[in-house]
């Protein structure tokens, strides 16, 4: 396929910020909107990322750009996932070829990065809160910009987007919320509501009664047609004796229009220019198809989510990696393990692929549950089934856990309910950056009473440790492992390992290094480089960050006068925080450092080059051995 170069093209090459796009003719949008869609799909097959929504909301990017002021007015994404073609319109063409990249833009929305970037995102359902905040600043200013929410139907199964919703029915603010419906999560919507949806836009009647009361009402004064379009609303509910959508968002107060399709980009932009003489809070629904465009990508949604590079002629990603993933690893051993415990109930909150509950959806169907992008939801959903005598693992990525806080406390360990935690992507989880890090959990995780937290030095352990997760029933256990690819070794029959115990991979007698999960191999390797230095290491495989190993950590603190723990988790509170409580409230005075990930946020980069700048790969921590054994450092 043909490279594709901007200066041949008729309108993108001029196009550099909204003031360009609005001394567009509206007609010539259509044209741009092709070359708009060329350009992303161009550049993300070289270097991967976000496709498939994007691809989604390029008309809908161009129309709000086109029709409101911004950066004035401000439009506020919600993920951010989406927002590739809104940084190609706002300053970003060219920085778009290296985004996710190590000094590169972020994949996500970043306030840091562009005053278009109104509000930061990165998790889910959080764009009408944003909003809802920023147009009451704005009412206290005595401004009067327009504030635009974009959140897709997927991010409408999160709790929070209600909550806000509830609370602008009540504030009354002049706000637009646009609810872009493409019936897609990252997998097919778990969306109750979509029901509504569904029988609304095959129900030729109520469209065309719909649209009559719409004309017929438009002549009419605000006051009597807002009226009168209510009463329709009524009439219509009764006459399908169900409750629309429209009647479900205009009972929490917002004046409900749509839907209408999403890739009409004249109309969209007729639709906004109406919206902005309107006020109060509107909630415009449109109907769009995710990776609109190539074929493959309409065919194929859900894959083309999030990419690796691409041949872009047939969507198939080049690199295939040869290992399979912790992810697989976890999917396929859950699945064993359930055929042989009908107790075993799957639970994930919107990711079955990128938390291989997937391998549960197909094999066991009945035990397995998408409960929406709802983690607190989920979390509590499954204390329930514990009370019942069932043994609910919720696979969940360690940072959207975060969000479920305290249903962790308050609903399973307070309560002492047995709920298996399975954490995907623990530690630095790469292109997707500062949002998505999983570097809090076991600081997190440490602080709950009764917590288990186990961290698997490879894919083996992980087995062994599900497996011991599985049959825990004095409590929640959490078990946090990394994304991306396993090492390869030996996978034996799975059994049980000691709750609170270690393993020592190999004696020393210089320092002492103990590290968790992936670090450990990081540390091994260090041992080699020192040893070939004449430095004898001792590692430890922690396994467990809590319940500590006293034994072990009693012998190391004895026979060591200098002790590193590794682990890719924040240094404030984990587990070399639990380490230093250990031996300070037993008197030691042993030289400790605390090495992992340090006390700011985290940009993206590719893993690899996340360590290496942190000092976490095998060379960063055999040279601060050497610092630290040498007294130059005391801390990382
Ligand atoms: C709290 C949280 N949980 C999970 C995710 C992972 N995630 C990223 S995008 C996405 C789907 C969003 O669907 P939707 O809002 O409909 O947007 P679309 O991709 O369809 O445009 C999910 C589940 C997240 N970003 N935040």
């Amino acid at each position: 396929m043909n490279e594709f170069d901007i200066s041949q093209t008729r309108f993108l090459k001029d196009i550099n910020y909204p003031v360009d796009l609005r001394k567009l003719n509206l007609m010539d949008l259509r044209g741009l909107a092709d070359e708009v869609r060329e350009y992303l799909i161009d550049t993300i097959s070289k270097i991967g990322g976000h496709l498939g929504a994007s691809l989604g909301v390029c008309e809908l990017t161009l129309a709000l750009h086109y029709v409101f002021n911004t950066p004035e007015d401000k439009i506020v994404w919600d993920v951010g996932h989406q927002g590739y073609i809104h940084k190609i319109l706002t300053g970003r063409k060219e920085a778009l070829k290296k985004i996710r990249q190590k000094d590169g833009i972020s994949g996500f929305l970043k306030r840091s990065e562009s005053e278009y970037d109104v509000f930061g995102a990165g998790h889910a359902s959080t764009s009408i809160s944003a909003a809802l905040g920023i147009a009451t600043a704005r009412d206290f200013l005595k401004k009067n910009y327009k504030v635009i929410a974009v959140i897709g139907d997927g991010s409408m199964t999160g709790g929070m987007a209600y909550e806000a919703m509830n609370n602008i029915g009540l504030l009354k603010k002049d706000i637009i919320v646009v609810l872009n419906d493409n019936k897609m999560s990252i997998a097919p919507n778990v969306w109750s509501i979509q029901n509504y949806f569904n029988d609304l836009m095959t129900n030729d009647t109520y469209n065309k009664f719909r649209s009559k009361v719409w004309e017929l009402t438009e002549v009419l004064d605000k006051k009597h047609s807002d009226r009168l379009r209510r009463v329709a609303a009524r009439i219509e509910g009764g006459l399908k004796g169900v409750i629309t959508p429209g009647m479900l968002f205009e009972s929490l107060g917002f004046r409900y229009f749509g839907p209408v399709n999403g890739h009409n980009v004249v109309n969209l932009v007729k639709t906004f220019e109406e919206l902005s003489k309107m006020s109060g809070p509107l909630l415009l629904h449109i109907i769009t198809e995710k990776g609109k465009g190539p074929s493959y990508a309409e065919s194929h949604p859900q894959k083309i989510h999030a990419l690796n590079p691409f041949d872009k002629s047939t969507g198939i990603e080049f690199k295939k990696p040869s290992l399979p993933t912790f992810t697989k690893i976890f999917g396929e051993a859950l699945v064993e393990l359930a055929k042989e415990d009908n107790k075993i109930v799957a639970v994930n909150a919107a990711m079955p692929d990128g938390t291989g509950l997937n391998y549960m959806q197909k094999e066991i169907p009945d035990r397995y549950f998408d409960v929406g992008i709802a983690e607190q939801h989920a979390v509590t959903f499954c204390a329930g089934l514990a009370t019942e005598g069932f043994t609910p693992v919720a696979a969940i990525y360690s940072t959207f856990l975060q969000r479920a806080f305290d249903q962790i406390i308050h609903d399973s360990a307070l309560q002492k309910l047995p709920v298996v935690f399975v954490l995907d992507r623990g530690g630095l989880v790469g292109a997707d950056g500062a949002t998505h890090h999983g570097v809090f959990d076991l600081t997190y995780l440490r602080l709950v009473p009764g917590m288990v937290i186990m961290s698997p030095k490879d894919e083996s352990e992980l087995r062994d440790m599900l497996f011991t997760a599985t049959r825990y029933k004095r409590g929640p256990i959490a078990l946090r492992y990394p994304r991306g690819n396993v090492f390869g070794v030996e996978l034996g029959k799975m059994k049980q390992i000691e709750i609170g115990k270690s393993e020592t991979l190999k004696t020393g007698n210089d320092i002492a290094v103990l590290a968790v999960g992936n670090m450990v191999h990081n540390a091994r390797t260090a041992a080699n480089l020192l040893e070939s230095e004449g430095i004898s290491a001792e590692i430890v495989n922690a396994r467990f960050v809590k319940p500590l190993d006293r034994e072990m950590l009693f012998d190391i603190l004895g026979r060591f006068s200098k002790i590193i723990t590794v682990e890719d988790n924040t240094i404030v509170g984990g587990f070399g925080s639990a380490v230093s409580e250990f031996a300070v409230q037993h008197g030691y005075k042993n030289d400790i450092l605390i090495h992992g990930v340090p006390d700011r946020f985290i940009d993206h980069g590719k893993p690899e080059e996340l360590h290496k700048d942190l000092r976490l790969d095998a060379e960063g921590i055999f040279s601060i051995a050497k610092e630290f054994i040498s007294k130059k450092i005391l801390h990382a």
